[in-house]
């Protein structure tokens, strides 16, 4: 039998088949999805059936484009990046594939003559929420950039069941609500029945004679389950390459016992298929102790078992041999969570392929690269080695192996340096031992990176310092970026149409640098009023969706003060409540000279067993409640919640923000891309000098941006002489007030007690440093406040912002991976397509 060639099995585009761009094949395919897949006609069709038959009539386009790729990278055995990711914050697919294919306009008004708003269409879509935050959005991100940037690519993922909770705010307390994101169907997946791997649990390991007579270990666990494939194709900006998101289910390998059932046992005859079925189930929040979380350290070995399986089922059977393993693939650890594919690869090429130690780990080492995203220690991940015994006994085999070869090779560095051979093994000794799954991805590892300079710099010096002294060249900086795609041409269709009208072309969705030829029109009265049209419009939109969704009235004349992201002690929400309730003070006291009128916008989640966090979201929605009713501050400021924040959400956000608040205490925020998307939609920034803000501040000029704050090395001085946060609460009088009005109760309807623990940790703990840096805030705030007032001055940052914020796209990042880290090339497929004017 023939494999039939790329011209004979993709369909042509043209008018009249399922893959042509014009208006007249697009609305032909949207009524014929409706009436073949949908079982529907127009009149009686629902919201959901037409954004199902619009889903799908966009993903007959990128099917063609993607089998297209796979059939090139397959002939060509391109060089192929798989990036390991536990999470993947997708958002919406619909409008990016649009805007990705060209066709968005055309869409449009293809919608509007069959009567439809493309806008409702786009609102059904439920996201896929399958990454807590800044980790599973950069994986997004970074999927839609190696489409774009023609890297041949494959992110490999779990399919939870359930993603990141909805959050609701129930009398001012985040409750959380299951998300149920498959029960519509997910038009954008095709399930791979076929593509299957078994992944084994427990049991005991064994040595026995191979045919050779050679003496080997071997494994046999006592659970197998499977993992089943679930596609999902990401298409790059205006390119034909489309890469694959593969995504892995687990499966009982037998659904039903027929032998239980027969016996009479009901429950018994499924009783495997819900146990196999539970490890995809749901989708672990961050920011919780992982003790005794075995269900997560099962998913991160059923998906990394998966993926490598199926890196070496395609190894062999396009390129041959597993000797080339490491030509053909570069596997990017996206944190540690799946950092046992290291030991998993080891396994493979030792047990079932009969490989010798010294190939197999020359071939491990060069196949993989590790992105540290956090230097928290709690969010360092360990496992008991008594649960890694009990779970994958050969893998701790493995480990003690890998642990024992390279502790050699440090005492013979570093001789007599027992203290440091104790600091860098795999295994932390002490009451418990546990597995350190961070060293275990730098040892397996050929490279190491952090995600902004200065994150990297701690990460070398402080972090992996044993590790940088024994192989410095190990490490690297590639400084978080995102896609100019979603977050400014699907956010923001004004801003975007604005730039292109300005610049005369759109080439910078491309090329996000040329953003700069902005910079020619800064000072131009004409464009500046534009500028500010599109923003005011923004505001009127969020203003629109917040009165509908909380009931809240916000003045889109007031300056939008913004902070949207996973709530964290170290992200100093509560310093910026503490702003909120100084200004309500001044305004009180009659003191209003310093003050422009503001609305106080926050969003965000708490991980639901993050106590601190949760209070902190209750302050707020406590603090909004008696500002809101009070008659006597309302001309000046407002609070609002905007609940469920997610990356739908946020795109009504970012359009809409004048001030993106970035107040993490400085060496806590590994990067921050939220500071990225805000700035990137003329937002100016108030921040430290942390994580990416010291670059885009540096990018954008020193005098657009708004510093405040201790920097890293002077937190960490002040940690060591010791700080002594009292001493701030009893010296500043203001500080002192606002403190004290949160203990008075007022915002608690006379509970004195309710934040307590909030108040009390600030004065005696403070671990995060929120004292230290309140009066700096301040200072600042009353900076920005002044600024505000001179709009045009304002409005000259604003372009500013936007115009150098180039570098900050996630291509750019994507280019830095390819080119020093993973040593791969662009793959074209196609020339690009242009479709949209
Ligand atoms: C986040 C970091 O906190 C954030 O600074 C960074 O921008 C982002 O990763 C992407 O690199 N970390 C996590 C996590 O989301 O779960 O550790």
């Amino acid at each position: 039998m023939s494999t039939p060639n790329s011209q004979e099995s993709v369909p042509r585009t043209g008018e009249h088949t399922r893959t042509g761009l014009s208006k007249a094949a697009l609305k032909q395919d949207f009524l014929d999805n409706l009436f073949y897949i949908q079982g529907r006609f127009r009149e009686v069709a629902s919201p959901h059936d037409l954004y199902m038959a619009a889903a799908f009539t966009t993903r007959d386009r990128l099917l063609k484009h993607w089998v297209e790729s796979a059939q090139v990278f397959k002939t060509s055995h391109a060089r192929t990046v798989c990036y390991l990711s536990a999470e993947y914050l997708l958002g919406p697919h619909l409008a990016t594939n649009l805007v990705n294919l060209g066709i968005m306009e055309t869409a449009h008004e293809a919608s509007k003559e069959l009567g439809l708003d493309l806008e409702a269409i786009l609102e059904e879509e439920e996201e896929p929420g399958l990454g807590n935050g800044g980790l599973g959005r950069l994986a997004a991100c970074f999927m839609e950039s190696l489409s774009t940037c023609q890297i041949p690519a494959i992110g490999y993922g779990i399919r939870y069941e359930f993603g990141i909770f909805d959050q609701a705010i129930e009398d001012g307390w985040q409750v959380e609500k299951t998300d149920n994101w498959l029960r519509n169907g997910n038009p954008w997946e095709i399930p791979r029945p076929r593509i299957r791997f078994a992944v084994g649990y427990g049991g005991y390991t064994e040595s026995y004679r191979d045919e050779r007579g050679q003496t080997r270990r071997r494994w046999q666990p006592a659970l197998v389950i499977n993992g089943m494939a679930y596609d999902t194709p990401i298409l790059g900006y205006r390119t034909a390459n489309a890469n694959l998101l593969r995504l892995w289910k687990a499966e009982a390998t037998c659904s039903f016992d027929f032998q239980a059932f027969n016996t009479g046992d009901y429950y018994g005859a499924v009783h495997a298929s819900i146990q196999a079925e539970t490890i995809s189930k749901v989708l672990y929040p961050n920011d919780e102790p992982e003790a005794g979380k075995e269900l997560r350290l099962k998913q991160q070995y059923f998906f990394v078992s998966c993926s490598v399986q199926d890196m070496i089922r395609l190894h062999l059977n396009t390129v041959g041999p597993l000797e080339t393993f490491a030509e053909k693939f570069v596997i990017q650890l996206n944190d540690t969570h799946p950092a046992l594919a290291v030991v998993e690869l080891m396994r493979l090429l030792l047990d079932e392929h009969a490989m010798s130690w010294e190939q197999a780990w020359d071939i491990t080492h060069r196949t993989f690269c590790y992105t540290n995203h956090t230097l928290l220690p709690e969010a360092l991940e360990t496992w008991s080695v008594s649960l890694f015994e009990r779970l994958l006994p050969r893998h701790l085999e493995l480990i003690y192996e890998i642990n024992r070869r390279f502790l050699d090779e440090v005492r013979m560095r570093f001789l007599g340096d027992e203290a440091r051979v104790w600091r860098m093994s795999l295994i932390a000794e002490g009451s418990e031992r546990r597995v350190r799954m961070a060293n275990l991805a730098v040892v397996g590892s050929r490279a190491v990176n952090g995600v902004a300079k200065l994150h990297s710099k701690l990460v070398k010096t402080m972090l992996f310092k044993d590790f940088a002294d024994l192989w410095p060249d190990r490490f690297h900086n590639v400084t978080n970026g995102v896609t100019p795609r979603r977050f400014m041409v699907v956010a923001n269709p004004r801003l975007s149409k604005l730039i292109t009208r300005t610049c005369g072309h759109d080439h910078w969705i491309r090329d996000l640098e040329l953003l700069r030829e902005l910079e020619a029109h800064v000072d131009d009265a004409g464009f500046q009023a534009e500028w500010r049209a599109v923003k005011y419009a923004a505001k009127r939109d969020l203003v629109e969706w917040m009165q509908q969704t909380t009931d809240i009235r916000l003045d889109p004349e007031s300056l939008f003060d913004v902070q949207a992201k996973r709530f964290h002690e170290y992200k100093r929400q509560h310093l910026k409540v503490l702003h909120v309730i100084r200004c309500y003070q001044q305004i009180k006291q009659g003191q209003t000279q310093d003050l422009v009128p503001r609305a106080f916008i926050f969003g965000g989640k708490a991980a639901p067993g993050y106590f601190m966090a949760k209070l902190m979201i209750k302050l707020i929605n406590a603090v909004g409640a008696v500002i809101n009713n009070d008659p006597q501050v309302n001309g000046w400021i407002r609070v609002a919640f905007l609940p469920n924040f997610n990356v739908k959400n946020s795109q009504r956000l970012y359009p809409a923000a004048d001030l993106s608040e970035q107040i993490s205490l400085a060496g806590k925020e590994a990067s921050g891309t939220g500071n990225m998307k805000f700035s990137m939609n003329g937002a100016l920034t108030i921040g430290t000098l942390d994580g990416a803000n010291v670059e885009i501040r540096e990018a954008v000029g020193a005098e657009n941006f708004f510093l405040f704050g201790m920097t890293a090395e002077e937190a960490l001085q002040r940690q060591i002489t010791g700080y002594r946060p009292w001493e701030f609460y009893q010296n500043d009088p203001e500080l002192k007030s606002d403190i004290d009005l949160i203990n008075s109760g007022l915002f608690s309807h006379g509970d004195t007690q309710l934040f307590r623990p909030l108040t009390d940790n600030l004065i005696n703990h403070d671990p995060f440093m929120v004292l230290a840096d309140y009066r700096a805030y301040l200072d600042c705030q009353k900076t920005v406040s002044d600024t505000y007032k001179d709009r045009e001055r304002w409005t000259r940052m604003s372009i500013f912002n936007v115009a150098r914020i180039g570098r900050f796209s996630s291509d750019r990042a994507i280019r830095e991976y390819a080119e020093h880290i993973w040593k791969v090339e662009p793959r074209v497929i196609d020339p690009v397509t242009e479709v949209d004017s």
